[in-house]
């Protein structure tokens, strides 16, 4: 029969570490609020959410990578907004984060949700900041929690079939 795993949205027992951007605090502030809540909606220990505050996007991915290996999180939530400008900055800035995010998830295994807004208007910004548009902060949040449930169902399984389950001597090969 076909196993069909599905990470769930419970989060007591998890350790998450939120990291947020300064810039534009306006819109990051209500990610982080928005994040938090759902993560104790969901589950998760004061004691085990911790927020650290970075100065800009282009910092998330380093902080995420110091925050996973500590092995002290079972997953990261980044939070930032980059808004358009002028010149072609915007492009590097949110780049730069949405690469370097994606690569920490990749090189260290843990699950590193990625809620940075980039948007051309700080309206924008803020109508997916809790407004009309939704909340990328709750959104994020709930991302972590799936991605770390999956990966320990995931490891958990195939730990068990390694150390000696059925396959492993096999007796289940086909
Ligand atoms: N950082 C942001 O998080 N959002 C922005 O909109 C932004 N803009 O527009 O420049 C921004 N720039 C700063 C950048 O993230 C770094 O902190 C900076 O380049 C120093 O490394």
């Amino acid at each position: 029969m076909v196993r069909e795993l599905h990470g769930s949205l419970e989060g007591s027992g998890l350790r998450v570490c939120v990291l947020a951007s300064r810039w534009n605090t306006f819109v990051t502030e209500k990610l982080v609020e928005g994040a938090v809540r759902k993560l104790r909606e969901a589950g998760v220990y004061e004691d085990d959410i911790e927020v650290a505050w970075v100065p800009g996007a282009f910092e998330l991915p380093v902080a995420a990578k110091w925050a996973a290996e500590t092995g002290a999180f079972d997953a990261v939530v980044c939070l930032g907004a980059v808004i358009r400008g002028e010149t072609a900055h915007f492009e590097y800035v949110a780049g730069g984060a949405a690469q370097g995010i994606a690569r920490v998830a990749l090189d260290t295994g843990i699950p590193v949700a990625f809620g940075v807004l980039t948007c051309d208007t700080a309206a924008q910004a803020m109508a997916r900041a809790g407004g009309k548009a939704g909340h990328k902060g709750e959104e994020a949040a709930a991302t972590a929690i799936e991605m770390a449930r999956l990966r320990q169902l995931l490891r958990d399984g195939h730990e068990a079939s390694r150390s000696g389950g059925e396959r492993a001597q096999g007796k289940g090969a086909r």
